[in-house]
C-alpha cells in the first residue's frame, strides 16, 4: 500500500530556490506533484515553455540532461536549475525509443519537421513497432536522468526508473507522452490511470527528484 509521505527525507530542510527548466508541461506537472508530496516548493523558469531549444545531440540521457541543465542555468544566475532528460526504454526494441522518445514518430523519416513529435503519433509508432511481439516480451522502463546546475556548471546528476509493460491499446486520461501505454504492475494501472500523487511516488521522475532532495544543499 502507498503511504503518503513515505519517501519524505529524514532531515526536512530549508530548500534554496530551485528552478525546473523544461518546455514540457507534463514534466513540470510531475515535478510539482513530487515536490508537493514532499512538502517542498519548486518553480518553473520565468519564460516557461518559451525556453530556447537546446540541441539534444547526446547519445545518453545523462549527456543531454547535463547539457540542458548547464545551458538553462545561465539564464537564472546564481540559482539552482534542474533539467531532466527522460524517455521510454523498450527491451524488445533494443532500448528504443530511448533518448529519441520525444520525437520517435519522426525518427528515420527524412522529410519530418524538426522538434518533438505529437504524443499520439509517438504512441502509434510504438504500437506499430511492437505489433506481433508477445505480451510477456513487452517489458519496458521509464528512465529519468536529472541534472542540477548553477551558472553553467553541473553540480550533480541523479536518476530514477520505473519498470512496466507496454500494452496493445491506451488506457487512462492523465499524464502525458507514453503514459497511456505504460502498465505499472505494482499498482495494476497504466501511468495515465495514476493520480498525480501516485505518479510522484512510483515514477522515474519522482525517484530522481527524491535523490536530488537528499543531496540538495541548504541555503
Ligand atoms: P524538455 O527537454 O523541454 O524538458 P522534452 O519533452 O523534449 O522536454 P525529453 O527530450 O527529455 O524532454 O523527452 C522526453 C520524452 O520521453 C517525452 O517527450 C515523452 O515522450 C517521454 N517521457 C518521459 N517521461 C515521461 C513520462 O513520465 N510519461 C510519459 N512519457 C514520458
Amino acid at each position: 500500500m502507498l503511504r503518503r509521505g513515505s519517501w519524505r527525507p529524514t532531515a526536512l530542510f530549508l530548500m534554496p530556490a530551485v528552478f525546473i527548466a523544461t518546455s514540457n508541461a507534463g514534466k513540470l506537472r510531475d515535478f510539482t506533484g513530487a515536490a508537493a508530496l514532499l512538502g517542498v516548493t519548486i518553480q518553473g523558469m520565468p519564460k516557461g515553455r518559451l525556453l530556447p531549444e537546446v540541441e539534444e545531440d547526446g547519445h545518453t540521457f545523462e549527456a543531454n540532461a547535463r547539457k540542458k541543465a548547464s545551458e538553462y542555468s545561465m539564464r537564472q544566475p546564481g540559482e539552482i536549475v534542474l533539467a531532466d532528460d527522460s524517455g521510454l526504454v523498450v527491451d524488445a526494441l533494443n532500448g528504443a525509443p530511448g533518448v529519441h522518445s520525444a520525437r520517435y514518430a519522426a525518427l528515420g523519416i527524412p522529410s519530418s519537421t524538426p522538434g518533438n513529435s505529437d504524443d499520439g503519433a509517438n504512441n502509434a509508432r510504438l504500437l506499430r513497432e511492437l505489433a506481433g511481439v508477445a505480451p510477456e516480451r513487452k517489458t519496458a522502463r521509464f528512465v529519468c536522468v536529472l541534472s542540477a546546475a548553477r551558472d553553467g556548471q553541473v553540480l550533480a546528476v541523479f536518476s530514477g526508473k520505473a519498470e512496466g509493460m507496454i500494452l496493445t491499446a491506451p488506457r487512462g486520461t492523465h499524464g502525458f507522452g507514453y503514459d497511456p501505454l505504460f502498465f505499472f504492475p505494482g499498482l495494476n494501472k497504466t501511468f495515465a490511470e495514476l493520480s498525480a500523487e501516485e505518479k510522484a511516488q512510483v515514477s522515474h521522475r519522482g525517484a530522481a527528484f527524491r535523490e536530488f532532495l537528499r543531496w540538495c544543499p541548504t541555503p
